[in-house]
């Protein structure tokens, strides 16, 4: 069946509010067109099309790789930018001392003067999209508004798009507007600016990912962070898997860490060798809207549809299920384009190729000097794929989370696990994460920048009430989860990874649920309750050298110094917003070292 995609696509949403805004967009942006996404495959295939023969998509080989397609972004424009993201609130206090803030009227001024008449020849197209599984109460409605074909594919992946977001959504007046413009992506005219106090964001002169997908970290974290304090909630940079036990007990645990972190590889972990019976099953890879339950338990839904993950690293080896979940209608973005039509990255189950395309589009061969894909290089795969989705995914109330973990890139300093002593000690850990820097930011990698929660680039208000929030929601929850800190990336004096990493991390994830069962005991050390050697599951873990588990679990009070000095830093940007129980933890911590 042929779809014609001047003709597809016209099926407004019968809210009111929702027309009248798209009407005032259209006057605004001045397109040649409005197409309105149902969601439908046809108009999936149809859009296929229309990319492809635009040159916005290259087909792969559809062999091998059914449904999928290849994207170059420009090469300005590959990462999330900082420096160009704004929370508009009303009060500059509102955005707190971790944000950039621009006044609201004005910026909304200058944004919409940019867009003006900056769709005149091209398509405007409405994707209506639904945050989190239909008929959840949980679940959010976004609407974008974007000239990006490319944008529109990925939205169609990463949310639910189309008529179940209208069907949600009904009459209400309660969704987030987004208004998405290319401009001609040069980097002086991007911005993405969020109006917390009207539900709205405006980006516009980024394509790329986080910038530009309005439905991922600019609704589901800095709005709906907004949100989540308003309404009792939390939205958090997290991944959710689900442990099951040989027994069939399943145990289901959120985890922040910093983009590029593995939160991807750590939601669609295989258990290792050893580990039979064990199953671990993933709910989302990236963002969790948290809630306490009617039974006093903290339930957690994964608002997103699919997977925007790193490519480069991601193998056989680090994530199984990950190179499963994207043999089909996967995008891949910025990775190496090879002769027969299939795609590489560095960190590839295959042998670099003889020659390819690098992510550019320049020929590439294993003697270039650049990198075939960049670092930030992504796919974007339906979660559907995914062979160990949990079945829960999709369950409207989320799944009881038993455990939060907090953890970051560190080479030095922070042990392999530990266990917060309370609820509070728990958002002190959160709020003292830090992390080396890495791609999927631009800016400089590998140094160790403060990232409270992981959500430094996404908190949509001020971080000092943001910490505020945490330590009231424990009221709100009769059973919180225990709370806990874990470093994949500690090193030894050589540099050399102490921590096999990947599937092993089974053995840590075995211990912290031992812990939330009370089956586990600990003991007391200054930074938390820590694993007893002979309580941590090493066996059958081959070429791991004696004493590395001491090594990895080590507090070297010398770093510790140093690290206290470093978190004070960030308190100090804080201070006058900082929670007392923040300064107590610190002063607690000092007092046990
Ligand atoms: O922000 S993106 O969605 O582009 C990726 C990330 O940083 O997690
Ligand atoms: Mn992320």
């Amino acid at each position: 069946m042929k779809h014609d995609f001047a003709r597809h696509g016209h099926s407004p949403c019968s809210n009111p509010q929702v027309r009248a805004w798209v009407q005032e967009t259209a006057e605004l942006t001045q397109p040649d067109r409005i197409f309105w996404c149902d969601g439908s495959d046809a108009e999936r295939d149809a859009l296929n099309a229309e990319a492809v023969r635009q040159g916005t998509l290259i087909t792969l080989n559809q062999d091998r790789l059914p449904g999928c397609y290849y994207h170059r972004s420009h090469p300005n424009d590959v990462a999330r930018v900082e420096q160009c993201t704004y929370i508009c609130s009303e009060s500059e206090v509102d955005a707190g001392p971790t944000n950039n803030w621009a006044e609201p009227k004005a910026m909304r001024a200058k944004l919409l003067a940019l867009a003006k008449d900056s769709m005149t020849g091209r398509t405007m197209f409405v994707v209506p999209y639904l945050m989190g599984p239909a008929s959840s109460p949980l679940s959010k409605v976004g609407f974008e508004i974007t000239d990006s074909i490319y944008v529109v594919l990925n939205m169609r992946i990463m949310a639910r798009i189309g008529k179940v977001a209208g069907k949600h959504l009904g009459d209400s007046p309660d969704f987030n507007r987004g208004l998405h413009c290319l401009l001609d992506l040069n980097p002086e005219r991007r911005f993405i600016c969020h109006f917390p106090e009207r539900n709205e964001i405006i980006s516009v002169g980024s394509g790329y990912g986080g910038n530009a997908l309005l439905g991922k970290k600019c609704l589901a974290l800095r709005i709906a962070s907004v949100l989540g304090r308003k309404e009792g909630w939390l939205a958090e940079h997290m991944l959710i898997l689900g442990v099951e036990s040989p027994t069939g007990e399943k145990t289901f645990v959120a985890a922040a860490f910093p983009s590029q972190c593995g939160k991807t590889n750590f939601a669609m972990m295989v258990p290792p060798a050893g580990f039979d019976g064990w199953k671990v099953w993933t709910v989302g890879d990236d963002i969790a809207w948290m809630k306490p339950g009617p039974d006093g338990r903290l339930y957690a839904i994964n608002p997103e549809a699919g997977y925007f993950g790193v490519a480069p690293g991601t193998n056989a080896k680090t994530n199984p299920n990950a190179m499963r979940t994207i043999q089909r209608d996967t995008i891949f973005t910025n990775v190496a384009l090879k002769p027969d039509g299939t795609v590489w990255w560095e960190g590839h189950d295959d042998p670099p190729p003889a020659e390819c395309l690098d992510w550019q589009g320049r020929p590439w061969t294993p003697n270039s000097k650049e990198k075939a894909a960049h670092p930030n290089s992504r796919f974007t795969a339906p979660m559907a794929n995914n062979p160990m989705l949990a079945p829960e995914a999709d369950q409207p109330e989320g799944v009881p989370i038993d455990a939060i973990i907090f953890g970051g890139r560190r080479p030095t300093t922070v042990p392999l696990v530990l266990e917060a002593f309370n609820w509070s000690h728990g958002v002190f850990l959160g709020a003292t994460m830090g992390s080396e820097t890495t791609a999927a930011s631009s800016g400089t990698v590998g140094q160790i920048r403060r990232d409270p929660m992981a959500m430094l680039p996404f908190c949509g208000y001020n971080m000092g009430r943001y910490f505020r929030h945490w330590l009231d929601m424990r009221k709100a929850i009769k059973f919180p989860p225990r709370v806990f800190n874990v470093n994949w990336f500690r090193q030894d004096a050589d540099g050399q990874f102490l921590w096999p990493g990947f599937g092993q991390n089974m053995r840590v994830l075995q211990w912290i649920i031992a812990r939330c069962r009370g089956r586990a005991s600990a003991q007391e050390t200054p930074l938390g309750w820590m694993p007893l050697i002979e309580d941590f599951n090493l066996a059958g873990l081959a070429n791991f050298p004696a004493g590395n588990l001491e090594r990895l679990q080590a507090i070297n009070p010398d770093e510790w110094r140093r690290e206290i000095l470093q978190q004070d830093e960030l308190f100090m940007k804080l201070y006058q917003f900082l929670p007392k129980e923040m300064i107590f933890q610190r002063e607690l911590l000092v007092a046990r070292l």
